[in-house]
């Protein structure tokens, strides 16, 4: 008798295999919504998600990322690619979107369709392919991160995973509340090196933020190059708060971190903090000191004793050069000025410094903000005024909106990140009270203060001072899971606030954070999953779901091999 099968099957192998496919995924549709992650499980809370049951996706070996033929969409999809491949170890190579469309692929589409508006996008799963569309690329850059969260998380390691990269199926359509969502990293009181900087400018891409406030100048140090006056940055650069050397960015390190931000559809905005707050300053140029004598270096952490005088010609001839250099450097539209606790200016002297230096933003070309002690000043041209305060209520805010201010909240008692979490936080202030996770999420920058209508709301900020902040693993720690929280009151429409929801979002993301490396804090109001057994457990390291209030002065288990922020996916 002949041997039977090996001649027969290849006529009947298409079938089989397409049988034995259909059956896998009918069987996955039974039990991925159980066992995985699900549609709407995305931080910050997509606008509207409609789920399809048994319409999931399976990322496989061959699939192919498409996308649109323009430069700006080609380089998101060269990130979502240098994203999934080394958890995958696919290959994933990028396509023109006009060409065929294979199955089993993901397309990223620019399409003026809808009303997704700048930053919005619509993300279609089927079980033959995910669909992107969206009016710019940044719209499909929000689309990947929300792609990235719906998909297992260990899409995070960054070596090879056996792992079913399935994608729970429905479409999401989706974009921003606010149009400014951001966060401020303090280099002033301690340095950070540029990259602490570009990995903090990976974690606000993650959550969708698109501003990074740079706090360059205070009184501990001056942190950028400026050609015209050199010694700000070379003496004024040289301390930090506890006596370390400090540092400063070059141009080229400050342009790096402009352009590593654009490619994530971050703006940075750079702050001079001006009049107060120039003790480096004046370590460098005592000629700009009320009594023309350079001060000693100041290391400590007090506030409001230092100023440039406003009296003498020359602090203008600073002003105007510092920040026509910087706005030379900046390719956003903003130019923060500070304005905070300058408590030895008079309020007539102030608000003329101030009125002057709006003026001179104005040459520059850009928009200046300040924070809301510039209030009272007259307006200038779409001026934004940054709210730190802890009441609900301030009518001097109040009165410059009217006059045509905009604002960004920071309500220092809900979105100050350097406040402590409770009272056994290793660091951190406490001024504005605790701040836990709740505290961060439970107000509405719509409402939150009187008199500010949300339309003069131009969006959120999160605040990171760093008196008592001197690593990147501290940093971590006290923006996440906060940070998070802050970023949905700034994307999610309100419809979506709910407390109990966003909770069980977050926890979801710890294992994230784990894979990725992220020193976070394993907040006790979050129900984060148990760890799996198996995953060997440094000595010291909390048992799962038990509150970390130490920060790991050590790298965390992952972060040897993911130390840098994400610059695989940077093009040049
Ligand atoms: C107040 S908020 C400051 C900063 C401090 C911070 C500490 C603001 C505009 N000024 O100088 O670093 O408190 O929480």
């Amino acid at each position: 008798m002949p041997a039977r099968g090996p001649v027969d099957l290849p006529a009947r192998e298409p079938a089989a295999a397409e049988l034995a496919r259909a059956a896998t995924r009918a069987a996955d549709s039974l039990l991925a919504p159980a066992a995985g992650i699900r549609l709407g499980d995305v931080v910050p809370a997509p606008e509207q998600v409609t789920p399809a049951l048994g319409a999931d996706f399976v990322l496989t070996p061959d699939a192919v990322i498409r996308v649109s033929a323009d430069a700006a969409a080609r380089t998101v999809a060269d990130q979502l690619a240098a994203l999934l491949r080394p958890a995958t170890g696919y290959p994933l190579p990028v396509a023109d979107a006009a060409r065929p469309e294979p199955a089993g692929g993901v397309a990223l589409v620019l399409a003026d369709s809808g009303d997704l508006g700048p930053e919005g996008y619509r993300l279609d799963v089927t079980p033959d392919g995910v669909r992107v569309e969206a009016a710019t690329p940044a719209g499909l850059f929000f689309a990947v991160q929300t792609l990235r969260q719906l998909l297992p998380a260990t899409v995070e390691s960054r070596t090879p995973v056996a792992e079913r990269w399935v994608l729970p199926g429905g479409s999401i359509t989706d974009r921003p509340r606010f149009a400014y969502r951001g966060a401020m990293l303090d280099v002033a009181r301690h340095f950070f090196g540029v990259p602490d900087v570009l990995r903090v400018i990976d974690h606000l891409a993650r959550y969708k933020l698109n501003h990074l406030h740079l706090h360059l100048t205070d009184d501990q140090g001056w942190r950028i190059a400026v050609d015209s006056w050199p010694r700000l940055a070379e003496v004024g650069g040289a301390t930090e708060v506890g006596g370390g050397t400090g540092g400063h960015y070059t141009r080229d390190d400050y342009r790096r971190i402009v352009a590593y931000a654009a490619e994530r559809h971050v703006t940075v905005v750079p702050e001079i903090d001006l009049p107060g707050h120039t003790n480096a300053v004046l370590t460098a140029y005592g000629e700009l000191a009320p009594d023309g004598v350079a001060p000693p270096p100041y290391t400590g952490t007090e506030v409001g004793f230092s100023y440039v005088d406003p009296t003498n010609e020359r602090t203008y001839d600073f002003v105007a050069d510092v920040l026509g250099e910087i706005a030379a450097l900046t390719p956003g539209p903003w130019l923060h000025i500070g304005g905070d606790e300058a408590f030895k200016v008079r309020p007539d002297a102030y608000a003329a410094f101030v009125e002057r230096v709006q003026r001179i933003v104005a040459q520059t070309g850009r928009t200046v903000v300040g924070w809301h002690q510039i209030a009272p000043v007259p307006h200038a041209e779409g001026r934004v005024l940054q709210w730190w305060g802890t009441k609900g209520d301030d009518p001097a805010t109040a009165d410059a909106v009217h006059r045509g201010a905009r604002l960004v909240l920071s309500p220092g008692n809900h979105a100050y990140l350097d406040m402590k979490y409770a009272p056994d936080t290793p660091i951190g202030h406490d001024w504005a009270g605790m701040i836990d996770v709740h505290r961060a999420y439970d107000w509405d920058p719509g409402t939150h203060l009187t008199g500010v209508p949300a339309a003069a709301v131009l969006g959120v900020e999160a605040p990171l001072w760093t008196e008592s902040i001197t690593s990147r693993a501290e940093v971590e720690f006290m923006l996440f899971p906060r940070l998070p929280a802050i970023a949905e009151l700034g994307w999610s429409p309100r419809s979506t606030h709910d407390w109990a929801g966003f909770r069980d979002r977050l926890a979801g993301h710890g294992p994230r954070w784990d894979a990725a490396g992220i020193a976070f804090h394993r907040a006790p109001e979050i129900p984060w999953p148990a760890e799996p057994a198996e995953v060997p457990r440094p000595t010291g390291q909390p048992t799962p779901g038990t509150p970390r209030t130490t920060i790991p002065a050590q790298p965390g288990p992952n972060e040897a091999t993911q130390p840098g922020p994400d610059e695989a996916a940077t093009l040049t």
